[in-house]
């Protein structure tokens, strides 16, 4: 697989995608969310990959909308019809991300803005260098926080911190960020690598089934009351009960060995 806008590698058992555009802080075009697509489609298709980590190359994460790049919503001499780019690329790229077959990490190395943050908060685990930030940019462009910023900000910071990153559009500390629950884990930008990487090895040897059915009842919890909750805990012990992983778990704990799961 050869990209243009982003670089794909895939070792033992972990795929790193990288936004690669960076003299326009990897923001995203047309053609880069048709390269995404593909690789996240190779992800699904990949039983030897067992995570995905998501960065971005130099110093930033992503700016959101290339706002030069219209070739999705119309010519440059009309209005771009913005729902159309949001219906062909952010919210396909939002869900796929979230129903990915194996977890996934944003390792946030620079500014986060736009769609930009919001694609980072669709990860799994979100872990940021101390150097980033997370921008609201929309309402500075008179726009809306799309691909699920609406969604993830009052979920997970409240509704007043929430209204107030979107209205007022300032930018976010990554250690602030990580105080208020936005995002999993803040760390000194020279340890953000080593903290990625050990992370995604961890992943990449973690019983996969299970971190995902984790991943969706926590979700669907955000819209289901208790009893439907432990309807649905029930469905997915019966069926990791089943499973290969659950099985070599419990061995390697009478054993006390360390188990070797392979994500079945
Ligand atoms: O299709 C649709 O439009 C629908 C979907 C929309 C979703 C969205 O994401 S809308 C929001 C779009 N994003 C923004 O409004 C953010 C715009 N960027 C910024 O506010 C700032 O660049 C940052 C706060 C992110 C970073 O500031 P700073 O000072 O660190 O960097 P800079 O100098 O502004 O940017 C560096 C270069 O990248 C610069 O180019 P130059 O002057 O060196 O030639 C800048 O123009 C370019 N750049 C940054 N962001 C974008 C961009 N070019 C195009 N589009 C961008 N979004």
């Amino acid at each position: 697989m050869s990209f243009e806008t982003i670089a794909f590698a895939v070792d033992a058992g972990v795929a790193r995608l990288t936004l690669n555009r960076p003299d326009r802080l990897n923001s995203f075009t047309d053609q880069m969310h048709a390269e995404i697509r593909e690789v996240l489609a190779e992800v699904n298709a990949n039983a030897a990959i067992r995570v995905l980590v998501l960065t971005g190359a130099g110093r930033g994460f992503c700016a959101g909308q290339d706002l030069n790049d219209r070739s999705v919503s119309g010519e440059s001499t009309e209005a771009p019809d913005l729902g159309a780019s949001v219906e062909k690329n952010y919210k396909p790229l939002v869900l796929a991300l979230q129903n990915l077959r194996v977890p996934t990490i944003c390792a946030v190395n620079g500014v986060a803005a736009g769609a930009g943050a919001s694609v980072a908060l669709a990860c799994d685990v979100v872990i940021a260098g101390r150097s980033a930030s997370f921008l609201q940019a929309f309402s500075k462009i008179g726009l809306i926080p799309d691909t699920g910023g609406t969604w993830f900000l009052p979920q997970r910071v409240g509704m007043a911190r929430a209204m107030g990153l979107a209205l007022l559009a300032e930018k976010l500390p990554a250690e602030k960020a990580a105080d208020w629950g936005l995002i999993w884990q803040c760390v000194d930008d020279a340890d953000l690598a080593s903290t990625v990487d050990a992370l995604a090895a961890q992943f990449a040897a973690a019983p996969t089934r299970a971190l995902v059915r984790t991943r969706e009842l926590m979700r669907a919890s955000m819209s289901q009351d208790l009893s439907v909750q432990l309807d649905a805990e029930r469905d997915a012990m019966r069926e990791l009960g089943r499973s290969p992983d659950y099985k070599e778990g419990v061995a390697a704990f009478m054993e006390k060995r360390a188990p070797r799961f392979t994500g079945a």
